[in-house]
């Protein structure tokens, strides 16, 4: 039996099943990343909820796995060496189980680095747009009189739906036929801005039939499907 229990996170959100990867995480953009990766390749898991609108991830315990205080953050007890394996940031974690499994990662080195491309302009261009736009428009930020920033946000997040507009032409992922950690990144993001965020009239939504095509493909897999609801909130 794993032993986790070295791990402060672990008197805040117990193991249950300690020799499965424990997530620890919220049903987010972000979030779903994971949960609908660990569906998808189905390794066995434990979901905790933490409640980020009660600032849980900024207790001690949850800043001792993440310092950067963020959802979602795993510890898969069987990583590297047979030891546990603590890891955050959604982009090195999908790539990270990508790796442990051999799925939804190309073998080919090429293939393989041109996908880690489109993971990385997931996470240093799209979610952080998306989310700067949310704010402006959604939350705090819309009773700002000043709308510079939401036209700012506005227009980048346009201009990124055309970058992936213009990938998905004439392919059914952002890789072509194969669905990859790429898609996984970007389709929580993307539902998020049209449904959540309630930005799709903002953004012009209906000038990219080829997003909003690929949105439902990856909003019609099962496993998708899961992943955006884990976890669930207790
Ligand atoms: N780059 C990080 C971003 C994570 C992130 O921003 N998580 C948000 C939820 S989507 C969060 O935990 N917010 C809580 C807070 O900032 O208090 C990742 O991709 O893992």
């Amino acid at each position: 039996m794993t032993d986790l229990s070295a791990f402060p996170i672990n008197s805040r959100w117990p193991a249950q099943h300690p020799d499965r990867l424990q997530l620890y995480s919220t049903a987010t953009p972000n979030g779903v990343k994971v949960s609908i990766m660990l569906e998808e390749i189905g390794l066995p898991y434990e979901a905790h909820f933490v409640n980020i609108g009660q600032d849980e991830s900024w207790t001690p315990e949850f800043l001792s796995l993440n310092p950067n205080g963020k959802i979602p953050s795993i510890i898969d007890p069987n990583g590297p060496g047979g030891k546990p394996l603590p890891l955050f940031e959604s982009g090195a974690i999908l790539l990270y189980l990508a790796e442990k499994t051999g799925k939804l990662l190309p073998t080919d080195a090429a293939l393989r680095y041109e996908t880690i491309q489109w993971v990385f302009f997931q996470m240093a261009a799209v979610g952080p747009m998306f989310g700067q736009l949310g704010f402006f428009h959604k939350f705090a930020g819309r009773e700002i009189a000043d709308k510079r920033p939401l036209e700012r946000y506005r227009n980048e997040s346009r201009r990124l739906l055309g970058v992936l507009e213009k990938r998905l032409e004439g392919r059914k992922w952002i890789m072509g036929d194969d669905y990859t950690i790429a898609d996984i990144s970007m389709l929580g993001w993307v539902r998020n801005l049209v449904g959540f965020y309630e930005a799709g009239e903002l953004v012009g939504f209906a000038d990219f039939p080829n997003v909003a095509a690929w949105l439902e493909r990856g909003l019609a897999r099962p496993a998708v499907q899961r992943g955006v609801t884990i976890p669930a909130k207790p």
